[in-house]
């Protein structure tokens, strides 16, 4: 054991956190909440899933055996790491909805060896993921800078900081298939705000497949998912002084083949009205009425490529895992077309 030292000024400097959600966590469980319960089609944005034990639930979920995303994307990784290094020649590696950064390892592994890697930039909702993989990440690679960033990727990507050189943004998981066409668009927008013209964005894609593997990743035996989902309804009661009653609800899980995405409900056991205190609405429910938690977009290269095209960015490496369940992609800016934004259909 080391004698306890005083702080080091340079492990000091190799850290800075910025935050940018100062008490606007609640505002916009609120606003999300009226907005979405009082609609004839009640609906749910899924960030409101990971409170602390939302975010364990989802790190469980990865484990599961019927989950392959986790695993497909991590095995490409680790597959392609030195490749992506070699592609990208990054010197500053910005993550958005970082977590605990576990598959962040794998590529920091890389651009370290590859004697580039100057900066890591976290970003993600959860202050305290952002803080402890910044002060583990500075111990595991000596001369690293962590600029953490405590913000939403749909509201805050303009304070990103300046990029230190060229730079990578991950975008892993498949989180991206959580926004409907239009919103997915506008982010990989912003995305490529965020990049100049040697830099590259690196996102992870589920991929389309046979409905019952892609239903079955979302229902699981153990029923994880349904505890994840029904968690929702425990963070309004906490968070806005509900009383909604996670038995009263099923968890659904179906695979929409026209619109490619897996949807996540809650169908009411029966009819009743669920109150919320501190908006003061009370919020009913028929019997089998459904409430929209989560869509999870599944993608084809075609559709994918299509997206990109629409953020002004072009595809330079597929890479998938040996079935084919998920992709990587490494895109960049397109050349030519300085901005080619908001064109193509939305679909
Ligand atoms: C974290 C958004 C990628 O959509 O697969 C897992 C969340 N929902 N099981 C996904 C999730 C149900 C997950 N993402």
């Amino acid at each position: 054991m080391e004698p306890l030292t005083p702080p080091q000024p340079v492990a000091e400097a190799a850290i800075r956190i910025d935050s940018h959600l100062s008490g606007t966590g609640q505002r916009t469980l609120a606003d999300d909440v009226l907005d979405g319960l009082t609609r004839p089609f009640k609906e749910l944005p899924p960030k409101h899933f990971y409170d602390a034990r939302g975010a364990e639930l989802f790190d469980r979920i990865c484990e599961l055996p019927e989950y392959y995303p986790t695993r497909a994307e991590r095995a490409i990784l680790t597959e392609r790491a030195g490749d992506l290094a070699q592609l990208t020649d990054a010197v500053e590696l910005v993550e958005l909805g970082s977590g605990t950064a576990a598959k962040t390892r794998v590529l920091l592994d890389a651009l370290d060896q590859a004697g580039t890697l100057a900066r890591y930039v976290p970003m993600d909702v959860t202050e305290r993921m952002v803080r402890d993989c910044a002060e583990e990440l500075t111990e595991e690679y000596p001369g690293l800078q962590v600029h953490g960033v405590i913000g939403d990727f749909e509201r805050h990507l303009g304070r990103i900081p300046q990029a230190a050189g060229r730079r990578v943004v991950a975008f892993l998981g498949g989180t991206i298939g959580n926004f409907p066409p239009g919103s997915r668009r506008r982010i990989l927008r912003e995305i490529a705000a965020l990049l100049g013209p040697d830099d590259h964005l690196l996102m992870g894609t589920d991929l389309v497949k046979d409905p019952r593997v892609l239903e079955a990743a979302y229902d699981d035996d153990q029923g994880l998912t349904a505890e994840f989902n029904r968690n929702v309804l425990l963070v309004l009661n906490r968070e806005l002084d509900a009383e909604f009653d996670p038995e009263d609800f099923d968890h659904v899980a179906l695979f929409d083949s026209q619109h490619e995405w897996i949807e996540m409900r809650l169908r009411a056991r029966r009819e009743h009205t669920a109150m919320v205190r501190a908006l003061d609405l009370p919020v009913h429910f028929d019997a089998g009425e459904e409430m929209r938690t989560e869509i999870s977009a599944k993608f084809t290269r075609e559709r994918l490529e299509a997206d990109l095209h629409a953020a002004g960015l072009e595809l330079v490496s597929w890479l998938t895992d040996p079935e084919a369940l998920f992709a990587l992609t490494l895109s960049r800016p397109a050349s030519g077309t300085d901005e080619s934004t908001g064109s193509g259909d939305a679909r």
